[in-house]
């Protein structure tokens, strides 16, 4: 199919278009970038974060907030996608969230779509940006964005959400002092899933106390206690989520962050690697090497980028 038919069939919300266009920006053909050129990137589309330890119910709340988005928004289009590095090579974990979110795997409102992780440092599929970009301009009034928080992911996936949640259990227990500091800052809001566990009320109330003990923090983060497999502590959460809705609160920086991370992306793929590794193992040899200098010299030598 011609590029700019493919393009305009799935901006007018032609699934098939769609994940084709998306296989193609996923796979970083030659015509990733025409694609990404030529749509319109709605900014107005909120991006929910979901984050966590693996099994802690990302998807099945995920699965949840999809029909409280639903009840919220009636006819809205909503957009998941789920990204899972705990199994690069099975697709195990993939099909584990197809089977979480089968409420609404044959709703033509819903898509549902797996990324693979292709061992990039965190749990961010390399096109992660790209993709939710896409998603953007197809038509979707809510994307969702699953994420195993691991390593750099949090990062990037506060750096993409307008709203980050971060889902922990009960049985993270006494864990929860060792938190990653990096999890906790990117929360905007604290989910306690699996409520229905014991001792998640001891959790709660400990998360509370060390998030209004963290100093310098004028507002603490909001918790919510769930049970994602009911339904239950949808309501609030999704009243909590609703507040980053609204234009002006979504993030100021975030625009000048993606210009910065694309223009990244750009450089990368313009490089040639092989003069430039070339070079560097010539200058290694020299006494005194600078890894720093070196680099700096080499992109001011290679003429005006
Ligand atoms: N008891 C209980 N189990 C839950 C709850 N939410 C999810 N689960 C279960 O936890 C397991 C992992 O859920 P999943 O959504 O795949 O976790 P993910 O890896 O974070 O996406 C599944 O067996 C779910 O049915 C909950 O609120 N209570
Ligand atoms: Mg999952």
């Amino acid at each position: 199919m011609e590029l700019q038919h493919l393009i305009s069939k799935m901006q007018s919300g032609d699934r098939r278009a769609l994940s084709r266009c998306i296989s193609l920006v996923e796979n970083s053909t030659s015509d990733a970038l025409e694609i990404l050129k030529q749509i319109h990137i709605r900014s107005d589309v909120p991006v929910i974060g979901i984050t966590g330890p693996p099994g802690a119910g990302k998807s099945t709340l995920a699965n949840a907030l999809i029909a409280s988005l639903k009840e919220f928004k009636p006819g809205c289009r909503i957009a998941v996608l789920a990204v899972d590095p705990t199994s690069p090579f099975t697709q195990g974990a993939i099909l584990g969230d197809r089977v979480r979110m089968s409420d609404h795997f044959n709703d033509p409102d819903v898509y549902i779509r797996s990324l693979a992780t292709r061992g990039v440092l965190g749990g961010l599929s390399a096109r992660t940006l790209e993709i939710t970009d896409v998603l953007k301009s197809a038509g979707f009034d809510f994307i969702l964005v699953e994420t195993v928080g691991v390593g750099q992911s949090e990062i990037e996936i506060a750096a993409l959400a307008d709203v980050t949640l971060v889902v922990l259990v009960p049985e993270a227990g006494d864990e929860i002092q060792t938190l990653k500091s990096g999890v906790m800052e990117i929360a905007d809001i604290f989910v306690v899933n699996k409520a229905d566990r014991e001792g998640a009320d001891i959790f709660e109330k400990n998360l509370r106390n060390m998030l209004h003990e963290k100093p310098g923090t004028s507002k603490a983060v909001p918790v919510f206690a769930t049970i994602a497999t009911r339904h239950e502590g949808l309501k609030e959460l999704l009243a909590a989520v609703a507040d980053y809705f609204h234009p002006e609160k979504i993030q100021k920086d975030l625009l000048r962050q993606r210009a910065l991370q694309i223009l990244m992306h750009q450089l990368w793929n313009s490089v040639d690697t092989a003069p430039f590794l070339k070079q560097f193992e010539q200058a290694r040899q020299q006494p005194g090497f600078n890894l720093y200098r070196f680099a700096d010299q080499w992109l001011k030598t290679r003429g005006g980028v």
